[in-house]
């Protein structure tokens, strides 16, 4: 089903280095085929773009908006603070590494996300913005389906087989886990 021919949700980060974080987000919006428009919005190296870009997430009727960043993570509640539309913010660990390879740790942030984690969920009262766990992007999703849910029962119907298939996986595997041996599944699991 095409819930809307415009995007729903728009999705932000600080960095191109979020995106390899970010991208579960979208991955989870395409499986249930909720559009979105995806940017790259700095709220320190771009603050007019941050500005603008909230006059154009309500223009453009999103309702929801996915904001990642990485640090001192202020991007989601500076975007909050220029809109209205609900923000689900994505504490990133990675931190000042555009150039980093996939295996350089060295760069990832002093913190280990917890600074990005505080930053978000730490807005004053009066501004809030919510948040889920550190890279936790696929959750943000999922929360934001649930909150499209309410105005597309269809929606609904999808999040209850997804947690039903959940269920499901976890019942089949504790059945392997109970046929092999603890070890044996273990082992075989992780191999
Ligand atoms: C934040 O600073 C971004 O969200 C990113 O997570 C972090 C580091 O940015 P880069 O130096 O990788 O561009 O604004």
């Amino acid at each position: 089903m095409v819930y809307s021919k415009k995007p729903l949700v728009g999705i932000i980060m600080g960095s191109s280095s979020d995106s390899r974080i970010m991208q579960g987000a979208s991955e989870i919006l395409d499986q249930f085929n909720i559009k979105h428009e995806d940017q790259i919005v700095s709220a320190h190296r771009t603050p007019a773009r941050l500005s603008e870009y909230a006059k154009h997430a309500e223009n453009m009727g999103f309702k929801v908006i996915i904001a990642g960043a990485g640090g001192a993570a202020h991007l989601p509640g500076m975007i909050a603070s220029h809109t209205i539309i609900p923000v689900i913010g994505v504490p990133i660990l990675v931190y000042n590494d555009k150039n980093a390879k996939k295996s350089d740790t060295s760069k990832f942030s002093a913190f280990g996300g917890l600074d990005s984690l505080l930053s978000i969920t730490e807005m004053p009262s009066g501004s809030p913005v919510v948040s889920v766990g550190v890279n936790k992007s696929a959750n943000a999703a999922i929360y934001t389906m649930k909150i499209l849910a309410n105005e597309f029962p269809d929606l609904q119907k999808k999040l209850k087989i997804h947690k039903s298939d959940q269920h499901d996986s976890v019942i089949k595997e504790s059945d392997q886990l109970k046929k092999q041996g603890l070890s044996k599944f273990a082992q075989n699991k992780f191999k």
